[in-house]
């Protein structure tokens, strides 16, 4: 469906001094978007369901914003949105939280495809999607051009809200180079999203409790691709495939393909080849990130310097710590099976796996088919433990269970031999144990400091 039918048509037919937009949502984006709102001259009110929401303060003193907490607008019918020409919601909200027509909901993503239209700034932009890695993609991609002496930014899902950078921009100079990761809960409502160059990574499932099922959260995604000048296509991805017949630019991991990228055992391989033992980034993240920035002409020596000085990302197959030639990785942010097998399918060697929490309601059968030939011990925290256990039993990979963080990095690091990875990647929602996958990735981390400790002292 073409919400904002289109907010590029409204803004032209509505006086700017006389638009009433409602804002759904008090966390950084809705700030964004009711500050820009403000900016452009909109009457807003602000809406959140909870009673102290993030940014209430923040929005409150923006002139000509009202903001309303403990309003909860999925209760609200179809007339109470009557006397509003806008209505932008915050990513988070499901769109089946709101009965307004559809003609008037919008997003962060579509007012900024807007104002871009609208004033163009000198920047090239690069949009990124997908279900996994599209944060590390972004950033390394930012990197890359930064390395090759382009002013470059990564914004949006990753961090600061796209239309933060818009006005930003506005009073500073733009930067030469933009590299926006984009949501599916962003790009529902933003089917005007235009980009010079824009890549889906990956497509599997996700987020399915936001939208109604798979064909709605893939159709989001493909929205990307709709205006974008230059489609970068991951080649091993039939559901990434399917929503473009012109690929511009492809890559793929395997070895045998007619991708103008693609990773073979030791290098990245493309206009140039990049060897994976000079690489700090995850190999699958740089070879989509080469293929993203393809087409701008980056110096070669400088990309090889990006790949490896390249930090990763907290939680993001985050190198932690090396003890006796075992590296130390925390994918914490790996809360779902896709995600996990991502990071197990870039691992260079054997590796002791730490997996578990709240599973919800997952089929692990994948995530121990893919650790086969790779794990040499699945050590197993958590709720759903026991579920992860009979599947690694099912293939042949020996399980151990462990009470608590600090014990399951113990048992990893008596299993682990040198040139082993140990890597926390949980397949699972850390809410059963921590307050969040952060909390448990800091955990890890700790737990990993305190052994790198002992080791030293003995
Ligand atoms: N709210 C309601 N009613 C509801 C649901 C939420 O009023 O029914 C309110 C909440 O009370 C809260 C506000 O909406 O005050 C939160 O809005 P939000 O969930 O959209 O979060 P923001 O703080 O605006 O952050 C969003 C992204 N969050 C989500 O998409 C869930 C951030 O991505 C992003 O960095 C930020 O905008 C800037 O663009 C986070 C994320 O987890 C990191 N993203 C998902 C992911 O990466 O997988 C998509």
């Amino acid at each position: 469906m073409d919400y904002l039918a289109d907010v590029c048509t409204r803004w032209a037919s509505c006086p700017q001094t006389a638009m009433k937009a409602l804002v759904v949502g008090m966390g950084v984006s809705g700030l964004s978007i009711a500050r820009y709102l403000a900016a452009e001259g909109a009457t807003v009110l602000a809406v959140d369901s909870r009673r102290e929401p993030p940014c209430l303060a923040a929005t409150a003193a923006i002139s000509g914003v009202k903001a309303q907490s403990n309003t909860n607008i999925a209760t609200w019918q179809k007339s109470d949105f009557d006397s509003y020409d806008l209505v932008a919601k915050s990513p988070g909200i499901p769109l089946s939280h709101i009965t307004a027509p559809v003609e008037k909901i919008t997003g962060d993503a579509a007012l900024f495809a807007d104002a871009w239209r609208r004033n163009p700034p000198n920047t090239t932009l690069l949009a990124v999607t997908g279900t996994n890695g599209k944060s590390t993609v972004t950033e390394l991609s930012a990197q890359l051009c930064t390395a090759a002496g382009r002013r470059a930014e990564a914004i949006g899902n990753i961090g600061e809200p796209l239309l933060d950078a818009w006005q930003r921009w506005q009073q500073t100079a733009a930067p030469d180079v933009a590299v926006a990761e984009l949501s599916s809960f962003q790009l529902e409502t933003a089917s005007n999203f235009t980009s010079d160059i824009a890549a889906v990574l990956n497509i599997s499932p996700d987020h399915l409790d936001h939208h109604s099922d798979m064909a709605t959260y893939t159709t989001a995604k493909a929205q990307l691709y709709h205006h974008a000048a230059r489609r970068v296509v991951n080649a091993d991805d039939t559901a990434v495939t399917a929503m473009t017949t012109s690929p511009d630019v492809t890559f793929s991991a395997t070895e045998r393909t007619t991708a103008a990228w693609h990773l073979t055992a030791d290098a990245i391989v493309g206009d140039a080849r990049f060897a994976l033992t000079e690489m700090a980034a995850p190999p699958h993240s740089a070879l989509a990130a080469l293929a993203l920035t393809d087409g701008l002409s980056l110096d070669t020596t400088a990309r090889r310097q990006a790949l490896a000085n390249f930090s990763r990302l907290p939680h993001r197959q985050q190198i932690v710590s090396h003890i006796d030639n075992v590296t130390y990785i925390n994918d914490s942010k790996a809360t779902n099976v896709a995600s996990a097998c991502f990071a197990l399918k870039q691992l260079l060697g054997n590796a002791v796996i730490i997996a578990g929490g709240d599973g919800k309601g997952q089929d692990f059968t994948r995530l121990a088919t893919e650790a086969q030939g790779r794990v040499r011990l699945a050590v197993l925290l958590g709720r759903d433990a026991l579920q992860l256990q009979t599947a690694f039993t099912n293939v042949g990979i020996a399980t151990q269970q462990a009470k608590n963080m600090p014990e399951a990095v113990f048992i990893a690091t008596q299993a682990a031999t040198a040139g082993d990875t140990v890597m926390l990647s949980p397949a699972c929602s850390s809410l059963d144990m921590y307050t969040n996958y952060g909390a448990r990735g800091d955990a890890f981390i700790s737990s990993c400091l305190n052994m790198e400790h002992r080791c030293a002292t003995q």
